[in-house]
């Protein structure tokens, strides 16, 4: 049998096999029923297809994605919808017209190219979509795949993922627009393979993420955490313990990745290079050599631990305590050490070189600390799911190592903001057996692993002490708060509709 992850995306003629029965099936009828009248409306013609791809929350493993290491995901409720027509040859211009069923996103135009260059200087919603389009030009082309000539595309997208709050509504977006326009074209490719594709054409709105975002959003399965591993990418279902529920709390304080990337997202991932280059020298490769080899920690890993086992241990974080110094280095003192300037060490990516113009100094140690300790802190929160201890000691263990993932987030690797230490503060001081930050930080929601027992109370809690004020202030409404707080079972991944 081909693997979960070798296969395409699924084709369904129904809303079942996606959003099960009850409640949450009633939403979907609603949405898929309005979104085609609205696209109809808009377009004078019906949608041939749609695709779905949803929201993710991150349970363990941050901001170690890009550098090789493997992260715990699972895939949330929320889901990014887009209905799609593609028109025939010669039909009409050769444009496409993209339509969003919230009002807060203007409808955009854009040329049938999948050249085109995106405008990063004025960031739209729409950007997100032409990723997906240009990547999926490329990777056809790499394959001798023949979609045609460009044509014109009618897009109406709904998407319920919380923005800027750390759950990837960018992916869901990416993936599904990704996903649509295969559809259309009428090819499908594995899901792993459209993993790297929405992976490497996100980069496109100037951001240097990782894959995970993408990869739980096409690959997840309804009931299952996902292990992702990199480099090829694939997933490992985690089946987590049953008493357990994660609560996804939002600190109300919004993260703009793609506006602040030069200074906090696309910043620690050049530190992360630049740490694992000085590494790489300290640990005797040749300056030049470390430059053209090194891309990531991962890639110097076995150097540190071949270090420290010199000194009894296999914990590369040894290596980073004892080779790179705790006080910030400043641009020249990197360069010392590489014997070349920093904007041609990393002149491969231009997106690297705002970074550079935007930084005063590069936390090497911290960095490198943290992103060690948190690829292992994954690995034990895989192994604690799967041992053999009663599930009180388990949900204990796996709310410990939260814990400490959010104290290397916010300590190390500096992806907090007061709001969100907050929020976490009063998910602990609720019982919570463990909370932490989960994305990319900066703002964005926490995630809090709650008895299953107690989620009512935690959640009335939460709203007394956290949200409560904020209501009041007119920061968030009363009847929007189940936007806010919510608690999350792990939903199932991507898939194509065509009623
Ligand atoms: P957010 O900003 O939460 O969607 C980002 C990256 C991930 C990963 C996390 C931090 C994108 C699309 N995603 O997620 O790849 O690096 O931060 O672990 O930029
Ligand atoms: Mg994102």
């Amino acid at each position: 049998m081909a693997k979960h992850e070798e296969l395409p995306v699924p084709v369904y003629s129904s809303l079942e096999p996606v959003y099960g029965e009850g409640s949450q099936l009633e939403e979907a009828e609603l949405r898929f029923g309005q979104l085609k009248s609205e696209f109809l409306q808009v377009f004078a013609h019906p949608p041939d297809v749609f695709a779905r791809s949803p929201g993710r929350v991150n349970l363990i493993g941050e901001h170690i994605d890009y550098e090789g290491y493997s992260v715990l995901p699972m895939a949330i409720r929320q889901d990014t919808i887009v209905a799609i027509r593609k028109h025939k040859e010669g039909e009409s211009d050769k444009l496409l017209k993209l339509a969003n069923v919230n009002d807060k996103y203007a409808p955009c135009t854009y040329p049938a190219d999948p050249n085109q260059e995106i405008d990063l200087k004025n960031h739209r919603w729409g950007h997100y979509f032409i990723c997906g389009y240009k990547g999926f030009y490329e990777y056809a082309k790499s394959k001798g795949v023949d979609v045609g000539v460009p044509v014109g595309l009618d897009v109406l997208v709904d998407g319920i993922v919380p923005t800027g709050s750390g759950l990837s509504s960018s992916a869901a977006l990416v993936c599904s627009s990704t996903i649509a326009i295969m559809a259309a074209f009428g090819v499908n490719f594995p899901k792993k393979e459209i993993a790297q594709i929405t992976c490497d054409c996100e980069h496109h709105v100037g951001t240097l993420s990782g894959g995970m975002d993408q990869a739980i959003s096409v690959m997840a399965k309804n009931g299952f955490a996902e292990l992702i591993d990199f480099n090829p990418i694939r997933a490992t279902d985690v089946q987590l313990p049953a008493g357990g529920t994660f609560v996804i709390a939002h600190s109300l304080a919004e993260s703009q990745k793609a506006v602040t990337a030069a200074i906090n997202y696309n910043n620690r991932v050049v530190e992360c290079r630049l740490a694992a280059i000085v590494l790489g020298i300290k640990l005797g490769m040749k300056p030049q050599e470390a430059i053209s080899k090194v891309k990531t920690l991962s890639d110097v890993e076995g150097l540190c631990v071949k270090f420290a086992s010199g000194r009894g241990s296999n914990d590369p974080v040894l290596a980073v305590k004892e080779l790179l110094k705790e006080d910030p280095y400043t641009a020249v003192e990197i360069e010392k050490i590489t014997e070349k300037v920093l904007p041609s060490i990393l002149c491969d990516n231009p997106t690297s070189l705002d970074v550079l113009t935007a930084a005063k100094h590069y936390k090497l140690h911290q960095r490198a600390a943290h992103v060690y300790s948190e690829a292992k802190r994954v690995y034990a929160f895989k192994d604690a799911v799967a041992s053999s201890l009663s599930e009180g000691e388990k949900l204990k263990k796996l709310g410990d190592l939260m814990n400490e993932s959010h104290y290397s987030c916010s300590v190390l690797y500096e992806c907090s903001c007061p709001e969100l230490e907050e929020v976490v503060k009063v998910c602990r001081d609720n019982g919570a057996l463990g909370a932490r930050l989960t994305g990319a930080g900066w703002g964005g929601c926490a995630v809090a692993l709650v008895k299953e027992s107690i989620v009512p109370q935690f959640i009335l809690n939460l709203k007394e002490q956290f949200y409560q004020s904020r209501i009041d202030r007119g920061v968030i409404n009363n009847n929007d708060l189940g936007l806010y707080i919510f608690a999350s079972k792990p939903s199932s991944g991507a898939a194509i509709i065509k009623f």
